[in-house]
């Protein structure tokens, strides 16, 4: 038997873009549902982001979800930038007047959203499975989904948004022909880990070495994260943990600096894409944050994008569901993809100005070191870094 409901916004996945969503919306009185397929400990633990721009966390004070973030969150005014055998630093602050970024993880904007989603008596189901979205040609377009305790629902919705990632299915609900996708691949991966040891740094450091780029940020004043440059089809078994400090350690260090090491908690390999699906709307369908669009990791923009799609798309459902006005969620697409396609070329710009290619490419090589040589020596060459780093797009959120 299928139990049948009805809401006014389906919103599939609990990532950060739809657990934000259906916060945002419940601030402007709009019911939603929530529909996820992992379980809450899962989503919980996830590791992933790690960076807030800085327009970021003034929404999230700005809606109630700051407290933890201003306690906890590590505020960073710079990073360094490090190859050739030197290290240099970019200051955000005197480049932009004023920006910063928040080092402030995705596990714990996701446990804050889920707490305060649930003690708000919001409806979000974990564990569901064949979810499926339905009936996009009606003005009232179905969700479905089977409970964790094998119950089948059937909810009409007067919007439904795509939250679900990469690997979702609402995009694969848009009409055939509709979609248009650019894409690219990188021919490397990144391999994460998070450690229990102090961070080596005050501020992230972003190097390119000859054998391949090294990243470290952090989590907490006890705990790092490191990422290393890997070959694309590289098994995380070839990494056993002396390996990657080894390695770390070689493509980090410089005389007079040395990089602690600790218990590794946590590694994993994950590949690199450029891709951006358009549109992200088809009539009541909206697509937000991974499910529409994802870049490589070297610019910190993924989660940024997805709280900036759905802070958009919030005021414009508030809009169409409250007012009857059409025109916010006609522009929805195309506001989103402006902000989209910037983040896009930062993040690929990142990525090849500071990952070694496979193969002899001494062409490709100076070419790097002459981009990051004009990115630490010209005041407006690391401003476009430091402007975009930051936050290029302002949110609004009234
Ligand atoms: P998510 O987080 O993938 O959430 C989608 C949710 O949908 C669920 N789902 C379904 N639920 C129901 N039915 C279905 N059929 C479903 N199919 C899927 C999934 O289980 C999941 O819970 O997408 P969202 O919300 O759009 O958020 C996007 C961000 O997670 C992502 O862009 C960032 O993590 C990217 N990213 C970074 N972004 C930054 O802004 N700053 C960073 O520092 C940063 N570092 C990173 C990153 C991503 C990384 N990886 C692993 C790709 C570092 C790494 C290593
Ligand atoms: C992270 O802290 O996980 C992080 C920070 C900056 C990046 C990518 C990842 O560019």
């Amino acid at each position: 038997m299928t139990v049948t409901a009805s809401t006014q916004v389906g919103i599939v996945g609990a990532g950060p873009a739809g657990l934000l969503l259906s916060h945002l919306l419940a601030l402007r009185g709009i019911d939603s549902i929530v529909v996820e397929n992992r379980s809450r400990a899962y989503c919980e633990a996830r590791q992933r982001a790690g960076l807030l721009e800085a327009g970021t966390v003034e929404l999230l004070r700005q809606v109630g979800l700051g407290q933890r973030m201003d306690v906890e969150g590590l505020e960073h005014g710079g990073i360094y930038l490090q190859f050739a055998g030197e290290r240099h630093h970019l200051d955000f602050r005197d480049l932009t007047g004023g920006r910063w970024v928040t080092i402030w993880a995705q596990t714990e904007i996701v446990k804050d959203l889920i707490q305060s989603r649930l003690a708000a008596g919001a409806q979000v189901e974990f564990e569901v499975s064949d979810t499926e979205v339905a009936d996009l040609d009606d003005d009232r377009p179905v969700l479905r989904y089977t409970d964790a305790a094998g119950g089948r629902h059937e909810v009409r919705c007067e919007a439904i948004a795509g939250c679900d990632g990469f690997h979702g299915i609402c995009r694969d609900c848009m009409p055939p022909g509709l979609v248009r996708v650019a894409e690219r691949g990188y021919p490397y991966s990144w391999l994460g880990i998070l450690a229990t040891v102090p961070p080596s740094t005050d501020e992230l450091i972003y190097s390119r070495h000859e054998d391949g780029f090294a990243l470290h940020t952090m989590r907490t004043p006890q705990v790092s994260r490191l990422y290393l440059q890997v070959p694309a089809d590289e098994d995380i078994e070839h990494w056993p943990d002396d390996r990657i400090w080894a390695e770390l350690r070689h493509r980090l260090e410089l005389p007079g600096w040395e990089l602690k090491d600790g218990p590794i908690t946590e590694k994993a390999i994950s590949p690199m894409r450029s891709f951006v699906a358009s549109p992200m709307r088809y009539r009541r369908l909206f697509l937000a944050g991974d499910a529409a669009h994802i870049v490589p990791p070297t610019g910190a923009k993924g989660l940024n994008l997805a709280m900036a799609d759905v802070t958009v798309l919030a005021e414009a459902l508030t809009s169409l569901l409250r007012d009857g006005n059409h025109h916010p969620v006609d522009s929805y697409s195309d506001a989103s993809l402006r902000r989209v396609w910037r983040a896009t070329h930062f993040s690929w710009w990142m990525t090849s100005m500071l990952h070694v290619d496979p193969g002899p490419d001494p062409f490709g090589a100076e070419l790097q070191l002459a981009q990051l040589r004009y990115v630490t020596s010209s005041r407006a060459a690391a401003t476009t870094l430091a402007e975009n780093y930051t936050g290029y797009f302002p949110l609004h959120w009234s």
